[in-house]
């Protein structure tokens, strides 16, 4: 059963929500773009799950109703804020949770597996009672009938949403309140100018999301870490190594949504400052992997983020030449360099994903091989073949 998102949102304004705040899942199909439309609700892109439920124990103390949309994958961001603001407060919040790696549902992406099946017990763990949503209108009202029950006792609820269950509304996907910028670049178009300026002995840890299966799909290397999951932590896992392996140049490839979700890195970066890490952020302005959901990068400055941070050198690109020319500039001279690059929202039709040729643990093993044992420097990282 489907439900659209149009009578999801009229259902929480009936009972009178009236604020919204949360991180994006791609089975809230455009959950999040028609409320940042809608006039009868306050709603935060917000950049962690926690901040996001944070916003929402805000509006809830100045007297607004308010929804947390997040994935179970978030919940991890959250447990902190849950256990000891709202929990504590006994300050209730309705958490609308789509759940990846659902125990009863065909196998998905390996990131999503722990938590898939743990999401039930943790929430139990938490005392936050919760219902699975049945994907019809009245079993969601039957749901926001059982959350009211707990808001009396001041408890939050937890509803939990399955891939497919929520459609766009009748005229599809609705646009967010910000125009969606067209920059000249791609990501894939972005990402192969990157390879040009790499040598074959290059490690690259890439973000999660579309951003490591367009890398994958252009040129899987060993000396590639894809991370598929742990949204806004490539940056320090690519630095750790730069850290712990000074004579190797370690580019982390990013996403703005993975920036801003942790973005205290910058910091840590800067003061840590290994010079041999250049930070490559591919801004597209939205959480494009999940559906193109609004980031909030289009008001923000990462770059002056990092370079008052610490990095030694940060530069905003728009095109080619830009983009080719400041990788080159980074990989030559200390860093941490941060190189910020404008990129548009088209993809590949085909966007492989790492999992269809490498388990997470071969990932790893042939990356720690690269690290170990780097190769010959006129070795070409040509084709996927080849450079494995
Ligand atoms: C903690 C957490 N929250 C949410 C997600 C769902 N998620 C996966 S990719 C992604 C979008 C990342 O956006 P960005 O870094 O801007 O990259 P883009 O998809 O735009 O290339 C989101 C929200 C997740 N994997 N982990």
């Amino acid at each position: 059963m489907t439900l659209s998102t149009t009578i999801l949102l009229g259902l929480l304004k009936q009972q009178k929500y009236e604020f919204f705040s949360g991180v994006p899942c791609s089975n809230f199909a455009d959950l999040f773009q028609q409320v940042s439309v809608d006039d009868d609700i306050v709603s935060v892109p917000a950049a962690s799950e926690g901040s996001a439920l944070s916003f929402a124990v805000g509006a809830t103390l100045a007297g607004r109703r308010s929804v947390v949309a997040l994935q179970n994958s978030g919940l991890g961001n959250i447990i902190n804020p849950l256990a000891s603001l709202v929990q504590v407060n006994c300050i209730p919040t309705l958490l609308l949770i789509s759940v990846r790696g659902h125990a009863d549902e065909p196998e998905d992406e390996p990131q999503h597996r722990i938590m898939g099946a743990n999401t039930h017990a943790l929430l139990d763990q938490l005392a936050i009672p919760w219902s699975e949503f049945d994907g019809t209108p009245q079993g969601f009202m039957a749901v926001l009938l059982k959350a009211e029950e707990a808001f009396e006792r001041s408890v939050s609820f937890a509803i939990l949403v399955r891939k497919g269950q929520l459609s766009a509304g009748p005229g599809g996907v609705v646009n967010g309140k910000q125009p969606v910028s067209d920059y000249p670049l791609s990501v894939g178009c972005a990402l192969e100018i990157v390879g040009e300026a790499l040598q074959p002995t290059d490690l690259v840890v890439s973000t999660t999301g579309f951003i490591s299966r367009e890398l994958f799909r252009l040129s899987d290397r060993r000396e590639n870490f894809y991370m598929q999951g742990s949204l806004g932590h490539c940056s320090a896992v690519a630095a750790g190594v730069a850290l712990a392996h000074p004579s190797r140049r370690v580019v982390a490839l990013d996403g703005d949504g993975a920036v801003l979700m942790h973005m205290g890195v910058l910091s840590t970066i800067g003061y840590a400052s290994p010079r041999n890490f250049v930070h490559i952020v591919l801004d597209n302005e939205g959480y494009v992997s999940t559906g193109g959901q609004e980031s909030t990068s289009v008001t923000s400055s990462l770059e002056a983020v990092a370079l008052a941070c610490g990095y030694s050198a940060a530069t905003r690109c728009l095109t080619g030449a830009e983009l080719g020319e400041a990788v080159a500039r980074s990989l030559s001279t200390e860093g941490p360099h941060f190189v910020l690059c404008k990129v548009n929202r088209s993809h590949s039709r085909s966007l492989p994903r790492v999992t269809s040729l490498h388990s997470p643990e071969e990932n790893k093993q042939a990356f720690q091989i690269a690290l170990s044992q780097p190769r010959a420097l006129h070795v070409q990282a040509s084709s996927a073949g080849a450079a494995r």
